[in-house]
């Protein structure tokens, strides 16, 4: 890997906000094609969720480095579509209705951008019609719906039903989670799968799409 690269992937996995813009600039400005410099932000992110999984980083360490390659990613994005580089999907993501809860979420919604997904957050209290208004709009191949409280979780059956009824349940995948949420559950309501913590939630939409 070149050597701006190498110090792009260390500022993202450090979550040093200043050393990722300054690598992603130094990078461009060396020719270093956008999706390079794209991949080696993703696979810092990558190696995050797996450090996280086996409980050498947590929250606060996946947090900034999400933020980091979030800093890295406003200066790459308009290269990136210069570029017409895809994104791995898209998501339409948000905490359902009656809910504030976001910090969660927002995880999740970092990590799924780190791994190249394109996410639309549509923030917390959404509701179902708000899920099918944006799904009409985006058009995306994923909904991610979080909830942390055991009276909003019905919610997300609600939504799923809402999404059936306006016939475009069939064109996307539903995945869920939050602490209450259990793969029992998702099974329970026709949900596609469902996620623990935000570095299983990049590999759940990995896995199907
Ligand atoms: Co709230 N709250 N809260 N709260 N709050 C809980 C959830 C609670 C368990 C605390 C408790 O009593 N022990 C409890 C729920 C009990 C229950 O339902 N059984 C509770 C309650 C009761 C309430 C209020 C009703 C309190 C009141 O007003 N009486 C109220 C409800 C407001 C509302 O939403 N309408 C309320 C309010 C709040 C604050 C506003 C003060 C604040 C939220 C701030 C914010 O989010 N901006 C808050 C907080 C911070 C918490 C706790 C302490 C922490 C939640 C959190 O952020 N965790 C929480 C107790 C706890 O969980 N220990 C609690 C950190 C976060 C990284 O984890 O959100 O689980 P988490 O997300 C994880 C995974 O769950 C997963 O990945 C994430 C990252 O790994 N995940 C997904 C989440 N969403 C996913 C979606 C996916 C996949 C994975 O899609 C594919």
């Amino acid at each position: 890997m070149e050597a701006v690269l190498q110090d792009l992937y260390n500022a993202v996995m450090e979550g040093q906000r200043d050393a990722a813009e300054e690598n992603v600039q130094k990078a461009l400005a060396d020719g270093v094609p956008p999706g390079e410099v794209l991949d080696a932000m993703v696979n810092a992110m990558g190696e995050v969720g797996r450090l996280f999984e086996e409980g050498e980083y947590f929250v606060p360490e996946m947090l900034i480095a999400a933020r980091a390659m979030k800093t890295g990613m406003e200066i790459l994005k308009p290269r990136l579509v210069d570029a017409d580089i895809k994104p791995a999907g898209t998501i339409v993501a948000g905490t359902v209705k009656g809910d504030l809860h976001d910090i969660g979420k927002n995880l999740v919604c970092m990590m799924l951008e780190g791994a190249g997904f394109s996410v639309v957050d549509l923030g917390t209290d959404v509701s179902p019609e708000a899920f099918v208004a944006a799904v009409k709009d985006h058009q995306p191949d994923f909904v991610a719906m979080s909830a942390l409280l055991t009276t909003t979780m019905p919610n997300m059956q609600t939504t799923i039903d809402a999404l059936q009824t306006a016939g475009v349940r069939n064109s996307v995948k539903v995945m869920i989670g939050g602490a209450p949420i259990t793969d029992n559950y998702a099974e329970k309501i026709g949900a596609d799968g469902y996620a623990p913590d935000a570095s299983r939630a990049v590999k759940l939409a990995k896995s199907l799409i």
